[in-house]
């Protein structure tokens, strides 16, 4: 009781902050934000520089577009993305988006939107739920696409090495998300006909660095030499693998194929030094068509059901010095 009671309190304190934070602070009796269009974000953490430059490039773009930023981090709990929302209704905010850290759980709190008649926006990621309508699209990256590049990069890697047989682990990310779920199946699908390729194990990395040392160290103690290619899910987990693998005493990138996924600076320079051979980029920025989105929306314009991004390779096919500063 004293807690919940406690967390209304937080919560009404929260809300109080926000509409002090867009109303320039407190000039008084003035509409919370101005006028301005106000959306609500909720973003699931900071595990990788892909999600800290996607809320950087949200943060410059709302800026940008002159638009009112109600952004919460819910340090990769589903349960503060859920009380975010609600936050965000009770606030009545004119537009919710939110990256979904799973795809399942979302009904209630997204029919409690509805009936607000608040529309959603969902960022990055998709949820699954049988009703109809609950969001109005989705601005995020092709993920099945990225894990189809990463499989036809190993097939044409393989190719020119000469390779009879293909043992691969998979350092997967947080279970139940969308990229884990739709990288793996672009992946695992592109490989399938070919008999030369077999998965020795997939291991749920959680998309963090500590976990992909953790995984790596697990696998290469169960496997050691036999394994031939990583096939890490996201560039923090490939990163945190990558000094196992040296302390194991191989090289990456030589003794073992190396496959990311994100295409951050950190890891483009580690592909710079030939310890990295793929990173299928996955670009953060995708502020710019939220904003647009949420304008579009507010002025009961349609949208776009689907927005992707458009995204390439980084491999040691090609001349990586020339690769351009990332941004993120
Ligand atoms: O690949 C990973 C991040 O959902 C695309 O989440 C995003 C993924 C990204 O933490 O680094």
């Amino acid at each position: 009781m004293v807690k919940r009671s406690l967390r209304k309190i937080l919560g009404a304190v929260l809300a109080a902050v926000f509409v002090l934070a867009l109303s320039g602070c407190g000039k008084g009796g003035e509409e919370p934000g101005d006028g301005r269009l106000v959306l609500g974000f909720s973003q699931i953490g900071s595990e990788s520089a892909w999600r800290i430059g996607n809320t950087k490039d949200i943060e410059e773009q709302a800026e940008a577009f002159g638009i009112g930023l109600m952004l919460e981090n819910a340090n990769q709990k589903q349960e503060n993305q859920i009380a975010a929302i609600r936050r965000f209704i009770a606030y009545k905010v004119d537009v919710i988006a939110f990256s979904p850290v799973v795809e399942e759980g979302w009904d209630n709190v997204l029919l409690e939107a509805k009936e607000a008649g608040i529309p959603i926006i969902l960022v990055d990621r998709d949820i699954n739920t049988e009703h109809q309508g609950l969001t109005t699209c989705l601005i995020g990256a092709d993920f099945y696409k990225e894990g189809v590049m990463a499989a036809e990069y190993l097939i044409r890697k393989a190719d020119s090495m000469g390779l009879t047989q293909v043992n691969i682990v998979e350092i997967a990310g947080t279970a139940n998300s969308t990229p884990m779920r739709q990288r793996q199946a672009g992946f695992m699908d592109t490989i399938k006909d070919d008999s030369r390729m077999r998965v020795l194990e997939s291991i749920d990395g959680d998309f963090l660095k500590s976990r992909g040392a953790e995984c790596m160290r697990y696998l290469l103690e169960k496997y050691g030499d036999s394994i031939q290619v990583v096939f890490s899910h996201n560039d923090e987990m490939t990163i945190g693998a990558i000094p196992e693998i040296e302390k194991a005493g191989f090289k990456p990138g030589n003794d073992m194929i190396i496959i990311s996924i994100d295409g951050g600076q950190e890891a483009i320079n580690v592909l710079k030094e030939g310890k990295i051979n793929c990173v299928v980029e996955c670009t953060p920025k995708l502020g710019k068509a939220l904003m647009e989105t949420a304008i579009k929306l507010k002025n009961g314009e349609a949208v776009e059901k689907l927005i992707h991004p458009a995204e390439q390779v980084f491999s040691d096919e090609t001349d990586v010095s020339k690769i351009e500063p990332r941004g993120y």
